[in-house]
């Protein structure tokens, strides 16, 4: 861990040369005001472990006095005793996990470094706000969903003294750019794909979209489903019907041997979709279905996330399903949402390139290729249809 101390004329110009010298990893350990405005004492590359062995040695070797104890007696002259040599440490047993302090520290670190970020993405916020082409950027790119820190970061590269259209060309240009996007149709070329994701996100309809599109292509023959839900009669029941509508084998499969066993005998097919059991992120069992899918090397998972949800929720979603190494996302649900850019939010920062687009229901029109300069345009569109919309709603 690197502790420094850094004194500026105010807490603001402080936290932005923490900021600035120690990375956005820093925490504060301490402030307090001096003569000349404030010192702040931050830590960077901060070790969990040498802080709770910190913690330790200070609780077995100081004792603190009571209050109003006279000042510990100065230690008496030693007439000729030898200098010993420094003797090293003992090694550091682990620390209790469970320690009140070191639990205590941590959340107080974590309340520091929130306060910090919060505090710096003000300030970041508020610099931007004088520019007016850049302010309008800003406007625009939250209506559409975006999170705040991917707004500020495209609105921070607009040019001052650009018109408002021009800024916005020029914003949904860079907000393309940012997209993760894969070349060209993922399941066009045939392959092994696994669709997960939490329950009811669309990824049994999905399926029979991408199938479908498939077998108009080339035929029906190539093609097998997989299902992995043993459980549901009504979820299996719905993979079939869509099997014999398409004209494509359903398999069955209910546990991780199944699987592998069917994919197994399935090579000859070019392109097999698993469809797996909707399980919210939250449950346990949900490990354990993952678990099946990381087992098998050549099935490549494609993770769906609904673009009518909130991006804290995609975010939790992403980060309970990150054991799979999902290739892409397939974002559903965009006939019902006026805030794509939530998801596509989720998308930048996790770095997941977004494969496909569903808006609706029918089997298989309403699937898409994703490409991010259609995908910021739609975000305009869909925003604009939400707000004529908006008035219609509160009349009915
Ligand atoms: N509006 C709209 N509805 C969709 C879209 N995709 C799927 N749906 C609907 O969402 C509902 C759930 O779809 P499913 O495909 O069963 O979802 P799932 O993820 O397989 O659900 P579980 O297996 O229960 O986890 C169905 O009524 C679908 O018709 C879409 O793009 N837009
Ligand atoms: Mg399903």
């Amino acid at each position: 861990m690197k502790i420094k101390r850094f004194n500026a004329p105010d807490m603001r110009t402080a936290f932005r040369l923490v900021r600035e010298e120690q990375g956005p990893g820093a925490v504060i350990l301490s402030s307090r005001r001096t003569d000349d405005g404030v010192e702040v004492v931050a830590a960077t590359d901060y070790d969990e472990a040498l802080v709770q062995q910190a913690v330790r040695a200070t609780r077995r070797h100081e004792k603190p006095a009571p209050e109003g104890a006279p000042p510990p007696p100065a230690p008496k002259p030693q007439a000729a005793a030898p200098v010993e040599p420094p003797r090293p440490l003992p090694a550091a047993e682990p620390a209790p996990l469970d320690d009140a302090n070191l639990i205590e520290m941590r959340r107080e670190l974590a309340g520091m470094r929130a306060l910090l970020e919060r505090e710096m993405a003000r300030h970041a916020h508020e610099r931007l706000r004088v520019s007016p082409a850049k302010a309008q950027v800003l406007d625009d790119l939250e209506e559409f969903g975006c999170e705040p820190e991917m707004a500020r970061a495209i609105a921070a590269c607009i040019a001052d003294d650009v018109d408002a259209r021009k800024a916005r060309g020029h914003a949904l240009g860079l907000w393309a750019k940012s997209i993760p996007a894969l070349r060209g149709d993922v399941t066009a070329t045939g392959g092994m794909f696994a669709l997960v994701g939490p329950t009811g996100v669309g990824k049994t309809t999905t399926i029979a979209k991408l199938a479908a599109r498939f077998a108009r292509r080339n035929g029906p023959r190539d093609i097998a489903l997989v299902t992995t839900d043993a459980y549901r009669i009504g979820a299996r029941e719905q993979l079939y019907t869509y099997g014999r509508l398409i004209g494509v084998p359903v398999f069955e499969a209910g546990t991780r041997e199944a699987l592998a066993a069917t994919l197994a005998r399935l090579s000859e097919y070019r392109l097999v979709l698993v469809d797996t059991a909707g399980m919210s992120q939250r449950d346990r069992s949900l490990s354990a279905q993952l678990a099946w899918i990381e087992a098998i090397p050549n099935l490549r998972p494609l993770l769906v996330l609904p673009a009518n949800a909130q991006p804290a929720d995609l975010d939790e979603v992403v980060r309970r399903f990150w054991s799979v190494r999902p290739e892409a996302v397939v974002l559903t649900k965009l006939d019902e949402t006026g805030r794509l850019g939530a998801s596509l939010s989720v998308a930048v920062k996790h770095q997941l390139p977004v494969a496909y687009v569903t808006d609706g229901q029918r089997v298989p029109e309403d699937i898409h290729l994703a490409e991010p300069h259609r995908l910021v345009l739609r975000a305009a569109e869909l925003r604009a249809a939400a707000r004529r919309e908006e008035p219609a709603i509160h009349a009915a």
